[in-house]
């Protein structure tokens, strides 16, 4: 098999192929594209389903300066919602977090990754980048080599294009992670006993900040999109069934898991979406194998309750393209600084593993635990004591929700 011309022009060859065109995939393809390397991107899906998918809400700083540096945060900087507090609920108990008091003045942007998708979309657009959609059959070659390749189907055809280097972005099922040999693969996995059912609505948010819930029937998160636009979540079982849950029944729900004065205030109406997603912690401490990169959901998963999914993928692709941009060096050239691609593993994992903590904690703090009975509720209970007790445990988990340092 040749050099098949691909779709978007007769690509048969770049310098960094890759695979997936989520919030990683795309970032990526933008910031090494501005620093002149040729990048193309393989997504299996068409660009309107993935743009149709709801997921996060919560941009760090350090992922929001990001998105300006690649010249896609225009939109949000309008239409973003600047935070500066969170609450925690606790049975009727509710706690501010100052999160811009306690971390000398950082805040978080409340901006929908779907959003920040379609503007990634949109600047790849305007520099003419090369994403070629609905590219089925991805296959990865010669990785451990130093001309790597894929193929993937498309039209019918198959197709082929070479590289220098792959970037794995293809999320938690694709299929980079399971191009790593098994016996070179370090996988470490929690898996937890329920999932999340979300509902997007064009109702008011019940508060101008989100809402951390843990109630006696579990937990829940008051979130939004827009000061007209609702997103919420309850705690339900992992393996739920959306079409078990009407419009009613979850808006009863939800009112049952908040503390009553916030419930008083719940606006209900139609959604707009409903979704189940599992929970789990997940680390591929393998990041590179020989030219392929991991970065985002393909390399790590968290529980969505610490906000860090859609931000881990954003430091991962920081760390990444600077090492990539060390490697070309000035000409664009390549053979250039190595040491960079190296140690991106070691220097992603660092912050990955601080936020699989975070995650970890804020999830075994909120929701419902059965397995651990009643001494683990008073744990739960003393664990939101010593937060209302306790500045420096307050600063410890504001400083951990705005983003920990590059
Ligand atoms: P993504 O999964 O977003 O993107 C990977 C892309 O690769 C997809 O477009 C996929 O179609 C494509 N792909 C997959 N296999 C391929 C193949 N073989 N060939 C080519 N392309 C392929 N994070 C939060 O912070 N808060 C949340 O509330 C939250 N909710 C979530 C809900 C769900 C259901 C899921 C799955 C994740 C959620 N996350 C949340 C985490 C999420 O936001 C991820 O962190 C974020 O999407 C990571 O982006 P990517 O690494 O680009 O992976
Ligand atoms: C969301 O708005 O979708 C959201 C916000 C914060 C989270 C998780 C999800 O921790």
């Amino acid at each position: 098999m040749g050099g098949i011309s691909a779709p978007g022009g007769a690509r048969t060859r770049t310098q960094v192929l890759i695979i997936g065109g989520g919030p990683s995939g795309l970032l990526l393809s933008q910031l090494l594209d501005l620093a002149g390397i040729d990048t193309v991107v393989l997504e299996r899906r068409s660009r309107a389903h993935v743009l149709s998918r709801i997921r996060a809400g919560v941009l760090e700083q350090g992922t929001a300066d990001l998105l300006r540096r690649a010249g896609a945060g225009g939109r949000m900087d309008k239409e973003g919602l600047v935070h500066d507090g969170v609450e925690i609920a606790f049975g009727e108990e509710r706690l501010r977090i100052d999160l811009a008091g306690l971390t000398g003045g950082s805040t978080v942007m409340v901006y929908g990754q779907t959003e920040v998708t379609a503007d990634l979309y949109a600047a790849r657009d305007a520099r003419a980048g090369v994403v070629i959609d609905q590219a089925e059959d991805v296959a990865l070659f010669g990785l451990e080599g130093e001309a790597p390749h894929a193929t993937f189907r498309r039209d019918g055809l198959t197709h082929r294009i070479d590289c220098d280097f792959i970037a794995g972005c293809d999320g938690f099922h694709g299929v980079s992670r399971r191009s790593i040999p098994a016996d070179r693969l370090a996988g470490f996995e929690l898996v937890y006993p329920f999932g999340w059912l979300g509902m997007l609505a064009d109702v008011p948010p019940v508060s101008d900040e989100l809402i951390y819930a843990s109630g006696p029937r579990g937990f829940a998160l008051c979130s939004m999109r827009s000061p007209t636009r609702s997103r919420y979540y309850i705690q339900c079982a992992s393996d739920e069934e959306v079409s078990n849950w009407s419009d009613d029944r979850f808006w009863e729900a939800l009112a049952d898991h908040l503390p009553a004065d916030v419930a008083a205030g719940l606006e209900t109406g139609p959604a707009i979406e409903k979704s189940v997603a599992p929970l789990r912690s997940y680390v591929c401490e393998t990041m590179r194998h020989g030219r392929l990169f991991l970065a985002g959901d393909a390399a790590h998963i968290v529980p969505p309750t610490g906000a860090k999914g859609l931000n881990l993928a954003a430091s991962d692709i920081h760390y990444l393209s600077q090492a990539l941009i060390d490697w070309y060096g000035r000409e664009g050239r390549g053979g250039g600084e190595e040491a960079a691609l190296v140690a991106y593993p070691q220097r992603a994992l660092a912050r990955v593993w601080k936020a699989e903590r975070f995650s970890w904690w804020m999830t075994t703090l909120l929701h419902d635990l059965p397995e651990r009975g009643a001494f683990g509720r008073r744990l739960q209970q003393a664990e939101f004591d010593y937060l209302k007790a306790s500045r420096a445990a307050r600063a410890a988990l504001a400083e951990n929700y705005v983003g920990l340092a590059y």
